[in-house]
């Protein structure tokens, strides 16, 4: 059994959002030909209180990037983005809800981020998504989404961790790079960590 996993498609992701990923919203038309070729598509939503410790307005004096230590693990500061309940946080208008049959939220504890759509960054908590798969029966997962270098590669590489046989597909995710490069090298690594990188085509045909 194959999934697909949407990650993040939200307002704030997308142009004129709080966290815009640079042409974010390209990726829907794409996504949404993806959604209606798999059986199983879940997707994951940033859902943060807005206290969040990840974001830069609760630090006087620092700025978006900063890295912060944060209860003992490293954070990138951001600005305040996907808080709950908020237009931010919704999905971009354009994808296809209908297709997505659960949605999983991340970042909900104020203490810890939490990039990929399994675990927070600290391997704590579980959101509930691969304990959902498995039950199942999900062996391989398809990952879309935003952003590349953050929720998109975390995402994968926690799949990969928990044995998932994991396909990234590269045209159906754009990137933050903060610094330039970053997509690249988050491509890499999930490549590294045994994931497969493939295209909208190889699956849409
Ligand atoms: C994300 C930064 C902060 C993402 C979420 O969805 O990639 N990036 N929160
Ligand atoms: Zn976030």
């Amino acid at each position: 059994m194959n999934a697909l996993i949407v990650v993040d498609i939200q307002n704030d992701f997308v142009t004129g959002g709080a966290l815009a990923v640079p042409q974010g919203e390209s990726i829907i038309p794409t996504v949404n030909q993806l959604i209606d070729t798999f059986d199983l598509v879940v997707a994951t939503k940033d859902w943060h209180p807005k206290n969040h410790g990840s974001f830069v307005d609760n630090y006087p004096g620092k700025k978006v990037g900063d890295v912060i230590d944060l209860h003992g693990l490293d954070q990138i500061l951001w600005p305040t983005h996907c808080v709950q309940h908020t237009q931010g946080a919704e999905f971009v208008e354009g994808l296809n809800t209908k297709g997505i049959r659960r949605v999983f939220s991340k970042g909900t504890d104020t203490d810890i981020d939490s990039y990929s759509g399994f675990y927070d960054n600290g391997h704590r908590k579980a959101t509930g998504l691969e304990e959902y798969l498995k039950d199942k029966g999900v062996k391989d997962v398809y990952i879309a989404g935003l952003a590349a270098d953050y929720c998109v590669k975390y995402t994968a590489l926690d799949a990969l961790k928990v044995n998932f046989k994991t396909y990234l597909v590269k045209d159906a995710t754009k990137g933050v790079d903060l610094n330039e490069g970053d997509v690249e090298k988050a491509f890499k690594n999930v490549q590294e960590a045994g994931g497969i990188l493939l295209t909208s085509e190889e699956l849409v045909g």
